[in-house]
């Protein structure tokens, strides 16, 4: 508590405008933590606003959720696959056009003052964008895995599937599968023959293939499952050491479109050093943290106002090419 409180201190006279720009001018390593809210004005809705993907899943109450959340839960995917893969075209990231934010970062980046820019989106406009420097927290639908046997493929080998609201499984499970009950074919004809019994009836046979796919672990093969964190999944450890590492460098902490709702993430600014300074720019306030500076209102306009103020050009958009 007393270092918060130091902290404090030291960083109470930072809390306008003014000091942003100034902060902004000096900093070397900036930080920038992203969320949803960068993307809203791509046309991508985020989580918890009013108009947000909580909200209209509860209002269109055709998923049958007890909870919005349920339909990124990893226990509910498992249970009800469908439920997901009925809804996933709506944030399937095809025709997204990167917003002023995505592209304010990318100057960032040109300008040599980018550590990292840790999002927590799954619609990939960061790169889109041409930002590098970019750590997606939560994964992104630019490859997808199976549950079962882990193999990874391209994102777009299930674009199909998304698209026409169906469940992707995995081939890789398929032939290994269709390769296992071959091979114990194979080998109880063999048994049966050496036994004398070749003659086998079609009867006979159909309940040996029954058995043979209980043994195998039965049912289809794994679902394939985009690669985006959900809840109740574990943020691959690259995360850890990337901040491991940036906490030694990092010189100033820009939040841009999150509620700061979602850990581990949202723990960002407690795991670097109090005395880097945090600027806050969002539509909403947070009321569960304290940043040193809160820059209210819409993330574009806000950051092409400090660009502008600080003589900073910011890319224009370019023409998009979705990989
Ligand atoms: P969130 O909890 O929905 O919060 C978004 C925040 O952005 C809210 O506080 C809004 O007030 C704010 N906001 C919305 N529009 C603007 C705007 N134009 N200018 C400034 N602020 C704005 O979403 P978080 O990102 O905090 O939560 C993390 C979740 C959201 C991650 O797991 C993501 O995968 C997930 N998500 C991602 C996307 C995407 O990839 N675009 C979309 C929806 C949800």
């Amino acid at each position: 508590l007393s270092r918060i409180l130091r902290r404090r201190e030291r960083l109470a006279h930072l809390s306008s405008l003014q000091d942003a720009l100034n902060l902004l001018r000096k900093s070397k390593n900036i930080i920038v933590l992203s969320g949803a809210g960068i993307s809203t004005s791509c046309g991508i809705p985020d989580f918890r606003s009013s108009t947000g993907l909580y909200a209209q899943l509860q209002d269109e109450g055709r998923y049958e959720l007890d909870d919005p959340q349920q339909m990124f839960d990893i226990r509910y995917f498992k249970e009800k696959p469908e439920v997901f893969y009925s809804f996933a075209k709506q944030i399937y990231p095809s025709n997204f056009v990167p917003s002023p934010c995505h592209r304010w970062i990318k100057m960032l980046e040109d300008k040599g003052v980018l550590l990292r820019n840790y999002t927590q989106n799954i619609d990939t406009l960061e790169s889109l964008a041409g930002v590098t420097k970019v750590l997606q927290c939560h994964g992104s639908f630019k490859t997808a895995s199976c549950l079962r046997c882990k193999t990874r493929v391209p994102g777009q080998t299930i674009e199909p599937y998304i698209m026409a609201q169906k469940i992707p499984f995995c081939g890789t499970c398929r032939q290994q599968r269709d390769a296992e009950l071959e091979i114990k074919r194979a080998q109880k004809q063999a048994k049966k023959k050496s036994k004398g019994k070749a003659k086998a009836s079609w009867d006979d046979e159909d309940e040996d293939e029954t058995g043979e796919e209980d043994e195998w672990g039965g049912g289809e093969p794994g679902i394939i499952k985009p690669d985006i964190t959900f809840f109740g999944q574990a943020l691959d450890s690259e995360f850890d050491e990337c901040l491991f590492k940036d906490r030694e460098e990092v010189d100033l902490l820009v939040i841009i479109g999150t509620s700061l709702k979602v850990a581990p993430v949202s723990e960002v600014l407690t795991h670097i050093p109090h005395s880097v300074p945090q600027i806050y720019i969002n539509l909403t306030p947070v009321h569960h943290v304290q940043p040193d500076i809160c820059l209210l209102g819409d993330a574009d306009s806000i950051v092409t106002y400090l660009s502008s103020e600080l003589g900073w050009s910011v890319p224009p958009p370019a023409a998009v090419v979705h990989p």
